[in-house]
């Protein structure tokens, strides 16, 4: 498979060259028809309410605002196909952040310091309500040496903001002191001090010959002309971090968001870093001490314990703060999980999650994450089920509806936690390992309970979204697993499909744990525990495909488990860019 995805990507270099000719486009064809099956071009595995745009390649969310009553969205996209490449800023705009509009082009390579590319970034809102975004460019070519820049829209008074200007100014930074210039990117929303009137952001970056993440700060009074703070607001031996993001929550643990500018006593604040290496968000819950600019994670252990936003494919995400409902609320991209063929195939790569609403658990430890109510208006025909008996080895189907596109929440009791299994030390500081070893196939004690999801009516396809609870020596609270285990997800052999999994901070003495999962084709989208912990996986069943697809509660454990409530909703189709 990789040699005949090289194979592809060396047609694609032709393409580009040879300016798309009739002759290069027929052996792209062949190419593909020998390396993808029929099953992955299905339309029926396109999402339909999850954000992308009609078709090509999409990566990073940047610059998501409220503005004028509209949200705004931009985005890393490719125009010229389903690949990496050729990088502009797309943008759309929407009322509910559900129905999506696509507007022109915003930004793309136009300028000295952008014409070889034009990279992710961030908006910050004015005190005066102009929104400015800064983002990083490419300035020479052969070699991705980073400068950030500035644009600001032509028109204010157009709440589309259509049109983007880059002063004359740019590049307003650029790397210097001994920065790498390779690595040194995407500039975060500023916050502003009140008491020096000084704007602040981070541009994440690396140190130690590679060895070392780095978030910058960087300083100014009028967004114009910036200096850096000699030392880092934070490093931590993991690589490069890119798409840095850092915000304020509110101590305590209401659910309410906070605008980035906001500090103070009932505020701790989250770091955020894309980890180039591992390809996942992590975050710590820390203190930002203004003063020395600096930020410590409450938790020494913060940047090895390894919180995530998400456990499965979530990565470059960035939150905004949305004054019309004082909430904050997380983008974050989900690649494919097939092959670059397979993507040139279909003609598309890339989603964005459903936008989650974030704020501090009361614990002071952790996020939580819920889809934005908005995603419920959504809900159409619904089935509910209550009160039922899952035994040992058994399986329920949902019937009733369709559920290749649909919204499930599920309320499960255990009826004892007495035969929960061992957890082997030598996996309990990796979920995703011990998912691996103890999979939804593997019969455990209490659990493996939950979701078969895009399950194929033969059960030879099925993703499993389940917990599993260990007994942890020396510990007198159970441990609770939450996995997604897509191995069995399709027949096609040629897919990325790694047990995705994250432990679940929750007290589940009283035997309760809750589930929710958005479905949407060809993504698994779920929430445990309330949003504690949260799994995004791309599946691809060739059989469970439109009315194929089927949806059913298991209970592969020795304890019974009883589903309080179930409700599936089938999800409707919004406005989706012309899509
Ligand atoms: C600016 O936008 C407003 C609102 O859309 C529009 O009425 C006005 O004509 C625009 N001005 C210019 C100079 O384009
Ligand atoms: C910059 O970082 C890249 C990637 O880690 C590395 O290959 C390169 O050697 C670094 N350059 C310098 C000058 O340290
Ligand atoms: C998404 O795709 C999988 C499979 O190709 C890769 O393993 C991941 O590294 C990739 N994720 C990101 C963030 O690029």
């Amino acid at each position: 498979m990789r040699a005949l995805g090289r194979v592809v990507w060396a047609w694609l270099l032709l393409l580009q060259l040879a300016g798309a000719s009739h002759v290069v486009y027929e052996n792209l064809l062949e190419v593909e028809a020998a390396a993808v099956p029929p099953s992955i071009v299905d339309p029926e595995l396109r999402t339909g309410y999850h954000f992308h745009p009609p078709k090509n390649w999409i990566n990073d969310p940047n610059a998501p605002m409220y503005y004028k009553g509209w949200y705004h969205f931009f985005y890393q996209y490719n125009p010229k196909g389903a690949v990496w490449g050729n990088i502009v800023w797309a943008h759309s705009v929407s009322r509910d952040l559900i129905n999506w509009v696509a507007l022109e082009t915003a930004i793309e390579p136009s300028i000295p310091s952008d014409q070889y590319g034009c990279w992710s970034g961030s908006a910050t809102i004015l005190p005066d309500g102009t929104p400015v975004i800064m983002y990083t460019g490419i300035d020479r070519p052969n070699i991705n040496y980073q400068v950030q820049n500035i644009a600001y829209p032509r028109n204010k008074s157009d709440p589309l903001l259509r049109e983007w200007v880059k002063p004359a100014h740019n590049p307003i930074i650029v790397p210097e002191g001994g920065i790498n210039a390779t690595q040194f990117r995407d500039p975060t929303t500023a916050w502003r001090d009140d008491d020096d009137g000084r704007w602040r952001l981070l541009i994440g970056s690396v140190a130690a010959g590679g060895a070392r993440g780095v978030a910058y700060v960087y300083r100014s009074r009028d967004f114009r002309r910036w200096a850096r703070v000699r030392r880092p607001l934070h490093s931590a031996a993991t690589g490069m971090w890119e798409c840095p993001d850092f915000y304020p929550v509110e101590r305590d643990g209401r659910r309410v968001g906070l605008e980035t500018s906001v500090s103070g006593r009932r505020v701790k604040h989250v770091l955020k870093n894309s980890l180039d290496l591992r390809r996942y968000d992590y975050y710590t819950v820390g203190a930002y001490d203004r003063r020395a600019e600096r930020y410590v994670p409450d938790d020494p252990a913060g940047d090895e314990r390894r919180l995530r936003y998400d456990y499965g494919n979530f990565y470059a995400s960035k939150t905004f703060y949305d004054p019309a409902k004082r909430r904050r609320i997380l983008w974050g991209w989900a690649n494919e999980s097939d092959t670059a063929a397979a993507d040139v195939a279909k003609g598309w790569a890339g989603i964005q999650a459903i936008p989650r609403t974030v704020w501090l658990d009361p614990s002071g430890k952790q996020l939580l994450q819920w889809p934005i109510e908005e995603v419920e208006a959504l809900r159409g025909k619904s089935v509910t089920v209550k009160h039922r008996v899952i035994k040992p080895g058994q399986h329920v189907e949902v019937i009733g509806l369709q559920t290749a596109q649909a919204d499930v929440e599920v309320s499960f009791e255990v009826s004892s936690l007495a035969g929960a299994e061992p957890l082997d030390p030598a996996l309990a500081g990796d979920a995703q390992r011990l998912c691996g070893a103890r999979g939804a196939a593997v019969e455990g004690g209490v659990g493996p309970f939950g979701l078969w999801v895009l399950a194929s009516a033969d059960m030879q396809e099925r993703t499993a979204v389940f917990f599993r609870v260990f007994k942890a020596a020396g510990k007198d609270k159970p441990v609770v697993l939450m996995c997604t285990d897509p191995t069995k997800s399709s027949l096609n052999p040629n897919l990325y499909k790694p047990t995705f999994a994250g432990f679940v901070d929750t007290d589940i003495s009283n035997g309760k744990i809750s589930l929710r999962s958005l479905i949407d084709r060809s993504v698994v989208e779920s929430f445990g525990a309330g949003g504690k912990t949260c799994i995004l996986s791309r599946v691809y069943p060739s059989l469970s495909i439109g009315n194929n697809a089927r949806l059913y509660v298991f209970n592969n454990g020795k304890a019974d488990v009883r589903v309080s409530r179930l409700t599936a909703w089938q999800m409707k189709k919004p406005l989706m860019n012309g899509a």
